[in-house]
Parts: C-alpha cells; structure tokens; sequence
C-alpha cells in the first residue's frame, strides 16, 4: 500500500529519478536507443518498484505530473546520451492512458521539447493495449497530433492485451515492442508470424525481455529491428550505461 501523499511529494522532494535500458540494433550493432524506467527512491520505504507506484499515480491523477517530469528528464538525458550513441538516437517514453487523456497533453509535451531544445523525432512515446480501450477517438486523434509534431510511437506490450490485431489498423503507430513473455517462451513460430504481420504493415519490431545469447541469437536470425533485455543492460542509471564500444555482440 503507497501512500498517496508521500507520491505525492516525490517530485518536490526530488526521489523520483530514471533508469535507461538500451535498445540495440542487432544486424548494424550499434544502440540505437533507449527506454526510460522511472523510479521512487521513497524516504519512508526505501526504492518502489514502477509496478508498485504507477497504479497509484494513475488512480489519484499524480501520473500527469510525474509523467511530464520522465519526459522533462528524458531530454536532458537525451542530450548527453546522443553524445555517445549518435544523432539518431531515440528516448522512449513510457505513457499512460491517464496522461494521453490529458486534453493539453501534446501543447505540454511540445512546449517541454521546446524548453528542453529536443526534436520530436528523438522522442518515442510507448502506450499500451490497455492504453486504448476508452475512448478510442479521442486516443486517435491525439496520436495523430503527436506523429504531426515528429513523435514517433510504439505499441508496447504487444500481444498481451485484449484486440491486439485490431489496434494495428485503428491506431497511428510506427513499432510494436513484442512482449517479453513471448521471448521467454521461446515461441519462434508465433514471433516470425509477429515479425511478418509487422512488416507487412510497415511497422518496426523491438523484441523484449532479451535475457540470453540464444533469444538474442534467434531474434537477430529473425531479422528482427531492434532488441532489448538483461542480455544488452539492466535498466541503470544514466553515467553508468555501457559505451557503444563496449557493447558489440
Ligand atoms: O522496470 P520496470 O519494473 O521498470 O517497469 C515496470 C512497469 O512500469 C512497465 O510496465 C513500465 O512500462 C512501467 N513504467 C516504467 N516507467 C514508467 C513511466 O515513466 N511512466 C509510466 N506510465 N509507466 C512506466
Ligand atoms: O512494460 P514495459 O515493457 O514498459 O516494461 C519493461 C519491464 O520489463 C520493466 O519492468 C523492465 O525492468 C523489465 N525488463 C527489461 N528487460 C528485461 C529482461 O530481460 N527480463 C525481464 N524478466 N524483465 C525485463
Ligand atoms: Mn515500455
Ligand atoms: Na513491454
């Protein structure tokens, strides 16, 4: 049980902080990317895990501004991060359904690039399934809206949620993230049907929950984009990420 109002001093306090884990492009192999994780670090009870806080914040609202401080954080970051991985380096971002349903959402997050001196097109922004059950217009539209300032954006979870195939065709969207229970199952068949559906549809693939040389091997094999797990880094903070040149595979 969190406690909402320790939530919601977090970021006043300043306990909230946020893990990256690299995205690595297995036929280039260079890193093209990487995903901010946020975490808690709480006085009261010590590092919070996401899946421990986030409900919270979606439930009482706070994830709006906790959701505009990853993103703040993400463009600083971004800034340092392209030194050592290149101009075309992307930060994904995750984003709740709470925060998309914000009316103001894409004139805030603009004005945060803005402020924070970061394209678009350096910004990935991943929503769930689960993300699109409610008002489905709405989330069209704003979707559009952001792929119109240069966002890019990624199905996250893909294949774990409800009417996954149809959110394909009815959402604006340039990846799908496979979901890491598909990787751990050592599913080959159904992940080739995933990466062809993909590619007919013109949509990049990120495999995740990449933990062994053999999932790394098969996906790389598979000809899939991008990968991601324990197997390239842990989520870690940023001053410790591994080089680009450390991280041939
Ligand atoms: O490292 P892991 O335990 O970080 O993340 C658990 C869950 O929390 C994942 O489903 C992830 O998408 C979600 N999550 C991590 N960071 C954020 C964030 O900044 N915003 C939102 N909305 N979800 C996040
Ligand atoms: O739901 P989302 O994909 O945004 O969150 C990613 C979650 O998966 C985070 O909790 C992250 O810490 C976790 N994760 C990342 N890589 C691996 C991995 O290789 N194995 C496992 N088991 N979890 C991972
Ligand atoms: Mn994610
Ligand atoms: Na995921």
């Amino acid at each position: 049980f969190i406690h909402e109002l320790a939530l919601s001093h977090a970021i006043e306090k300043e306990e909230l902080y946020v893990q990256y884990q690299l995205i690595y492009h297995p036929a280039k192999q260079v890193v093209i990317g990487a995903e901010a994780l946020l975490r808690w670090n709480c006085s009261a009870r010590g590092i919070v895990q996401p899946n421990n806080f986030i409900p919270v914040a979606e439930e009482t609202g706070l994830i709006v501004d906790i959701g505009y401080w990853v993103i703040r954080q993400a463009c600083k970051d971004w800034h340092l991060l392209q030194k050592e991985y290149g101009d075309e380096f992307k930060l994904s971002v995750n984003i709740s359904r709470v925060q998309l349903n914000e009316e103001d959402f894409v004139d805030q997050i603009m004005q945060i690039v803005r402020e924070e001196e970061v394209a678009p097109p350096s910004i990935e922004l991943e929503i769930t399934e689960s993300t699109t059950v409610h008002s489905m217009q709405d989330v069209q539209q704003t979707l559009h809206r952001l792929r119109a300032h240069g966002f890019t954006i990624a199905l996250d979870d893909f294949g774990t949620g409800y009417s996954s195939l149809s959110m394909l065709t009815l959402l604006p969207i340039d990846k799908l993230k496979i979901d890491r229970s598909f990787v751990a199952d050592g599913n080959a068949p159904l992940i080739a049907a995933m990466l062809a559906m993909a590619s007919a549809l013109q949509l990049q693939v990120i495999a995740e929950g990449i933990e062994t040389y053999e999932q790394y091997m098969m996906l790389k094999e598979m000809g899939c984009w991008g990968v991601q797990g324990y197997y390239i880094n842990r989520p870690m903070n940023r001053d410790l990420l591994p080089k680009q040149t450390e991280i041939g595979r």
